[in-house]
């Protein structure tokens, strides 16, 4: 049997800070541990062999706190950084979780909402500088609505474009090197998310005056959520050379938003993805080469101290996966199959060079002269491929 990979800080994991600190607490019941120190989860997460940590303005500074307490905090926990060496790769902000945002931060009927939204957002962006974040992300979770009857969703679109555009701008003008990455979501805790989906959040993106810093931060589940394949998303995003971040976890089918370990939900798809991630497109094309983020939730079963244990098999399954999917591609058969299921022919532009309409639609070859019938028998063989790979998944290879 192979070992048990051991991460190490060149792997790039990182967590939120709201990940191993969700006490478990949901509709149905209350929290059933309590949160850790900062600090401590910082020293946790380099003990573990991880690189990196994310937040929340309010995961790390609670809504209200004082300025005096603000800098308490903060010296604590910029302590634990130095010591362990755990970088700051991403900041976000809770624009979801104050009764003042139960109707979004952006696109809140009421402006007075909206204001104070953005001004919480631009603070943060000043936060994230300071601690040297590359991404800030932006997950709208209440920009959404239960009722149509409720919102003008053009006037939404126009508010959402509005405030976008004016954090990008902010960053620019500030000269910070911060990227935002948006985050899609169909639903949950909204009826309905706007952006619900990565190919939305892209059509966006499109429409802004500052859209050159503005990508995305797709999530696993997420996507799953809305019946969409994530491999098939991010791959999009990076054809786009919009892949700013992404947010790896897990998640059975359709369902309320799971945010299970990275590979303890769509398996299969958790290969596909590391896959992509660690091989890149079979003909060659836009690598991502950002932080592995992990954005799960422990889940509610778990003690503290097995909180560990879950952030663990999370660095566990992408490392299991990375060594299965390299040694998939590698292997010759493997390499044989894909040109028999002629992956490499689809790198091959459709019209030759320097073809016109009128040579093209000429050439019988192209057209008149085709047998469609023994064309349409062709062979294609990708479930053999698959196979080859679910060998190497389950270690049959
Ligand atoms: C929230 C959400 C996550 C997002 C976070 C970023 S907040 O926990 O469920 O998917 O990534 O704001
Ligand atoms: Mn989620
Ligand atoms: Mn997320």
């Amino acid at each position: 049997m192979p070992g048990i990979p051991t991460p190490t800080p060149a792997d790039h994991f990182s967590f939120g800070l709201w990940t191993i600190n969700w006490g478990g607490q949901d509709q149905f019941g209350a929290a059933t541990r309590p949160p850790f120190n900062a600090a401590y989860c910082v020293r946790k997460l380099a003990e573990l062999g991880a690189w990196g940590i994310t937040f929340h303005d309010d995961d790390l500074i609670p809504f209200g706190s004082t300025p005096a307490e603000r800098d308490a905090i903060l010296k604590e926990f910029k302590a634990a950084l130095d010591e362990t060496g755990i970088v700051v790769e991403m900041v976000t902000t809770n624009t979801f979780s104050h009764p003042i945002f139960k109707d979004g931060g952006f696109t809140a009927n009421d402006r007075q909402v909206r204001r104070y939204g953005l001004a919480k957002v631009l603070h943060n962006v000043d936060l994230a500088a300071e601690l040297g974040a590359e991404t800030f992300v932006m997950w709208g979770g209440r920009e959404g609505a239960e009722y149509d009857t409720s919102k003008d969703y053009f006037a939404a679109l126009e508010r959402y474009r509005e405030g976008l555009d004016t954090v990008a701008a902010y960053i620019k003008e500030k000269g910070y090197g911060l990227k935002i990455g948006l985050e899609p979501k169909p639903n949950e805790p909204r009826g309905d998310i706007l952006l619900p989906t990565v190919g939305h959040a892209l059509a966006f993106i499109a429409q802004l005056e500052h859209g050159d810093i503005v990508g995305l931060n797709p999530e696993v589940g997420h996507e799953q959520m809305a019946c969409l394949n994530y491999t098939v998303g991010i791959a999009q995003a990076l054809w786009a050379g919009k892949l700013f971040h992404i947010d790896l976890n897990g998640q059975k089918s359709i369902k309320y938003d799971q945010d299970l370990v990275f590979g303890h939900g769509d398996l299969l798809s958790a290969f596909g993805t590391v896959d992509l991630l660690e091989n890149g497109f079979p003909n060659g094309g836009p690598r991502y080469t950002g932080p592995k983020h992990f954005d799960y939730k422990p889940s509610r079963t778990e003690s503290p101290e097995d909180v560990w244990v879950t952030a663990a098999a999370n660095m566990e399954m992408y490392l299991l996966l990375r060594e299965r999917a390299i040694a998939f591609r590698a292997d010759p058969l493997v390499q044989e199959a894909m040109a028999e299921a002629k992956i490499p022919d689809l790198a091959v532009p459709t019209l030759a060079p320097g073809e016109t309409f009128a040579s093209f639609l000429s050439d019988p070859a192209n057209y008149e002269d085709v047998d469609v019938d023994a064309l349409g028998a062709r062979r294609a063989g990708f479930v053999r491929l698959n196979q080859l790979a679910i060998d190497y998944l389950l270690g049959a290879r």
